[in-house]
């Protein structure tokens, strides 16, 4: 795997469309990433295999989105100590509530950071904050992004 500071993980292709927003944020700041399909249920061994060669290539930030029983989060969580957000997908007939609460309430010890539902932007924005502590570029770059959103409200006057 080339040098990546995030790692995007799904639980399936048909997250794709919600997590592209993800990867457009990423790509903006000028972070580098990689996307893999990997689940908690259907691929566990692979899924912790990418999380091992992720923190091998550099990664610093897990963003892991699933929906309906959305354990990736978590079980990405169990495997490293780097800060793992979440973000719950609206899938299936509960529309992410579902996904919310199996992605938020983590048992005590083992903290994932969670978006709302289908929050894909935010969790690049955090992902970004987060290495933004270390990388005054960035939170040059966070700060002008805050400048252009409240210009742009303004102006809709
Ligand atoms: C979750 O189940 C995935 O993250 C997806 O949001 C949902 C449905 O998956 P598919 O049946 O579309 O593959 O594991």
């Amino acid at each position: 795997m080339d040098a990546i500071k995030v790692l995007i993980l799904m639980g399936s292709k048909s997250d794709r469309a919600i997590m592209e927003k993800t990867e457009t944020a990423l790509e903006d700041f000028g972070v580098p990433f990689k996307t893999m399909i990997r689940s908690a249920h259907r691929t566990p061994e692979a899924t912790i295999r990418a999380v091992r060669d992720a923190e091998a290539a550099g990664c610093q930030v897990f963003i892991c989105a699933a929906g309906m029983a959305a354990h990736l989060a978590g079980v990405v969580c169990s495997k490293t100590v780097k800060p793992v957000i979440g973000v719950p997908i609206a899938a299936g007939p509960m529309q992410g509530e579902d996904a919310l609460h199996s992605t938020v309430m983590m048992p005590p010890g083992l903290p994932v950071a969670t978006v709302g539902i289908n929050g894909s932007k935010n969790a690049a924005l955090l992902a970004i904050q987060i290495l933004a502590l270390s990388d005054e570029k960035l939170a040059e770059k966070l700060l002008e992004d805050r400048k252009v959103q409240a210009e742009a409200i303004l102006a809709e006057d």
